[in-house]
């Protein structure tokens, strides 16, 4: 559909240019929504306009953005492009929006979204906002191969323009920028939540054992951390990457020589929910599935798998969803670690069931992803079921919280690195999780970690604090502080934070673009964000 954006603040309307007077649509704040393979709008806001750049999946790079810079984007590393940003539909040519976009100039805001459980995508050229479905920029557009260093080909299948992705719900608003995003979340929570009403579960405040020990935990290292959880009032304890024999090979290993069975038994026995982390949709080259299965990955035009990402100094590959020995693998995987005793699960690396490539069925890479996770949930109908890695539009309705942003760290930034917004460190994830905090009415959001420690850490208490108000926010509560590297005051503030969370949805109630209601207190993150005082009281790194 080509619109055009007419009239002034306050009086606006869309005329349809093909059909002319006849096609006058009043626009406001409340919104206007239609299903189409395309959307062309013309608008009339300025080249100094701040948008929304939303990326594809949690890492994705996501912030209030100025149309006159380059792109938000990772620049220059191809590798964590793989990872963090969609490699096939990436580009540093445009400004491109995933799922959503926002114009705002002067009190007044366009908002251009999409209401599909696939993505849609929006490039802002010139004066106008283009938007279609991620299968649609698939058909005309691969470029994996100049991105791909091991040479793994992949050919665009014309055919793929299935008609289950032909057609995007689009939904267009005008006016107040804080009204236009409550008229979409109404919308997104109407078409959304209605499919995990029955489902929808409380995060319980978690324990995580990655940003402290990363993947040097042992058996031990998690029973001693027990104690130290319930006296703080954790209710879960999540065990992170590092007890797998490989990714991959979801059994225990050597660290692990007791079992996970009898290590989550150790921490029902303390009352406390176990929880683990898996990433059921990749393997590494070396893993038991990949080797025995390599037809069940998602490959080349030879058969040949893609490498989907890079991590752990190697290549990893992604599961081909749509495959039915990858369908029974996925199924057994989650009954075995729900039948272990782990009921809240962080399913991290999801992206790589979209990934672009050939599968065994030909239907567009996110229906095979919608595929994939609603097995996952189906398996586990009563665990808590934490995305990361995950793409935030299929997700929708399937997942119980979903991580926003970046891997945080006991530490601000790194100059080094301020040409990718997806590294870790607290300003980048901070950043992610404020421009995504509408998303909290329709789905739990994981802000990653909150830090309390001084031990060990280049944040300063009060951004150690805003980290906290993140937590509060988003309705997913984690931190990995050991109990016995947290000073008695330290202590005394994670209780305060597992006692009252997470806030009912209600209560958060977002006044303009960076400043929320959360709770009783109103919480400024602008500061942080887009802060006026020196950098350098804040980048301890460089
Ligand atoms: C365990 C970790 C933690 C962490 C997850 C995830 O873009 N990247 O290359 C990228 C690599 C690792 C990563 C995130 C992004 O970390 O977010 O919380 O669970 O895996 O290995």
């Amino acid at each position: 559909m080509k619109l055009t954006l007419a009239g002034s603040s306050g009086d606006r309307y869309l005329t349809n240019s093909k059909l002319g007077e006849q096609s006058h649509i009043p626009l406001d704040e409340t919104g206007y929504e239609f299903s189409a393979p395309y959307l062309q709008l013309e608008h009339d806001f300025p080249a100094s306009t701040s948008f929304l750049r939303h990326g594809w999946n949690s890492w994705s790079a996501s912030a209030w953005w100025q149309i006159d810079k380059k792109p938000w984007r990772v620049w220059n590393n191809l590798e964590r492009t793989r990872t963090a940003e969609d490699a096939a539909s990436d580009t540093a040519n445009l400004h491109r929006s995933y799922f959503v976009t926002a114009l705002s100039q002067s009190h007044e805001c366009l908002l251009i979204g999409s209401l599909s459980s696939h993505t849609a995508v929006f490039d802002l050229v010139e004066n106008r906002v283009l938007g279609r479905s991620l299968t649609a920029i698939d058909n005309i557009n691969l470029k994996i191969d100049s991105l791909d260093n091991n040479q793994g080909k992949l050919e665009v299948n014309k055919s793929n323009a299935s008609v289950e992705h032909s057609l995007t719900h689009f939904f267009i608003a005008v006016g107040d920028e804080n009204t236009c995003w409550q008229s979409y979340i109404r919308k997104l929570q109407s078409v959304h939540t209605v499919a995990n009403a029955q489902s929808r579960k409380i995060a319980p405040p978690v324990w995580c054992s990655w940003y402290s020990y990363f993947e040097e935990i042992t058996q031990e290292i998690i029973r001693a951390e027990i104690a130290g959880a319930k006296k703080l009032g954790y209710r879960a304890i999540q065990i992170d990457d590092g007890w797998e024999e490989q990714v991959g090979t979801w059994r225990p290993n050597h660290k692990f020589s007791d079992g996970m069975s009898a290590l989550a038994t150790d921490i029902k026995d303390q009352g406390i929910m176990p929880g683990l982390w898996l990433s059921p949709f990749i393997a590494m080259q070396n893993s038991e599935i990949f080797q025995t299965h390599p037809e069940i990955f998602i490959h080349d035009s030879d058969g040949v798998p893609l490498p989907v990402g890079y991590n752990w100094g190697e290549a990893y590959y992604g599961l081909d969803c749509t495959h039915p020995t990858a369908q029974i693998w996925l199924k057994d995987l989650l009954t075995t670690v729900t039948g272990w005793g782990y009921q809240y699960l962080k399913l991290d690396f999801l992206y790589a069931a979209a990934f672009a490539g050939q599968r065994y069925k030909n239907i567009p890479r996110e229906s095979a992803y919608r595929q994939g996770i609603e097995i996952l949930r189906s398996a586990a109908p009563d665990a808590y079921l934490l995305g990361s890695g995950a793409v935030i539009a299929p997700s929708l309705g399937v997942l119980d919280g979903i991580r926003v942003g970046p891997d945080t760290a006991p530490y601000w930034d790194v100059q080094e690195r301020k040409c990718d917004p997806t590294a870790p460190g607290l300003r980048n994830a901070l950043r992610s999780t404020i421009a995504r905090a509408w998303l909290r009415h329709v789905i739990d959001i994981d802000p990653d970690v909150a830090l309390f420690r001084t031990r060990g850490s280049l944040l300063s208490p009060d951004a150690n604090a805003i980290s906290w108000e993140a937590a509060r926010l988003g309705g997913v509560f984690s931190c990995s502080d050991p109990y016995t590297w947290l000073s008695n005051d330290e202590r005394q503030a994670v209780k305060r934070l597992t006692h009252c969370v997470p806030l009912p949805a209600e209560q958060i109630i977002q006044l303009d673009r960076y400043r929320f209601q959360i709770g009783e207190d109103i919480v400024d993150f602008e500061p942080w964000i887009n802060p006026s005082s020196r950098m350098s009281d804040r980048i301890l790194v460089k």
